[in-house]
């Protein structure tokens, strides 16, 4: 069977999954939020990367649907956690079809008010792809930010880069990509670091919390704090994890 036609199938024999990475701020090593990764277990093609399955329902219009289940559930999830790690925050990938479908505002709403999460603890993480409609992106941003959510642009430094937009859209958070990480390892004081230093000047400058991805070592870590780092992602905190292994790591590390 065709990946297109198995993923057609995926909601409705109950394939999906939704897995959460923790994002650590940066001086204290706590969870402020986590990341919302979608995992699929096909019947017919078994487990199936979202690096190959994501792009093949975005071409496909698929991704609605999905984008949809994966906000509500994030939502649901991040909801209940809330008792015991108040104040926890969820941040959902939105890709360019969602982010340009006309009803994304009520979807968004809906899954807020239908999982009683406030507005301030859902992130949505959307690609410099996206900004290539100058003036149809700066209303959606709006109009998300006028519900209360916190919008992040994701892999950032990759795409289409432009200081333009930095200036135009009322953006809470960065994510610098962690092609840019990676290189620390070896280049410390490489021209990934360099970058990487500058954009962290300039996200204080504007108010803007900057992530860094991808972190893998103690290094790294250390490295990246001196940068002035907000916040820090990847394998040296925690994997993607499913939701009960989720709440005993933020138990762990509370
Ligand atoms: O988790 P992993 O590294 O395998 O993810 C690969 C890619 O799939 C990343 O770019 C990630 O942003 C994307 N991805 C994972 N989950 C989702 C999702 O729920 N929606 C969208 N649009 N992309 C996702
Ligand atoms: O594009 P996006 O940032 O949404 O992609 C998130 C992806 O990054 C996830 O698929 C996740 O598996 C992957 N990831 C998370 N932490 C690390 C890490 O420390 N190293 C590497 N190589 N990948 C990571
Ligand atoms: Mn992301
Ligand atoms: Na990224």
């Amino acid at each position: 069977v065709q990946l297109e036609v198995a993923l057609h199938h995926a909601l409705e024999r109950d394939e999906l999954r939704a897995h959460y990475q923790p994002i650590v701020d940066a001086r204290t090593g706590q969870a402020v939020e986590v990341e919302a990764l979608m995992r699929w277990h096909s019947r017919d093609h078994g487990p199936v990367s979202p690096a190959e399955f994501i792009p093949v329902a975005e071409d496909t219009a698929q991704i609605v649907t999905l984008g949809q289940w994966m906000l509500r559930q994030a939502c649901h999830d991040v909801a209940r956690l809330q008792r015991t790690h108040p104040g926890l925050r969820v941040a959902v990938n939105v890709s360019p079809k969602q982010f340009q479908h006309p009803d994304l505002v009520g979807m968004v709403r809906a899954a807020l008010r239908d999982h009683d999460l406030p507005p301030g603890q859902l992130t949505l993480e959307i690609t410099e792809g996206v900004m290539m409609d100058q003036v149809e992106s700066v209303r959606r941003i709006c109009e998300l930010r006028a519900l209360g959510v916190r919008v992040a642009i994701d892999d950032f430094g990759t795409g289409f880069s432009s200081l333009h937009y930095l200036k135009n859209l009322p953006l809470n958070s960065l994510k610098i990509d962690r092609t840019f990480v990676e290189q620390l390892r070896q280049h410390p004081q490489g021209v990934d670091a360099h970058i990487m230093q500058s954009v962290a000047h300039l996200c204080r400058g504007l108010d803007l919390e900057l992530t860094a991805e991808g972190v893998e070592t103690r290094e790294q870590t250390e490295l990246l704090r001196g940068m002035g780092m907000t916040l820090l992602q990847g394998w040296h905190f925690a994997r993607d994890l499913p939701i009960d292994a989720l709440s005993a790591w933020l138990d762990a590390h509370a």
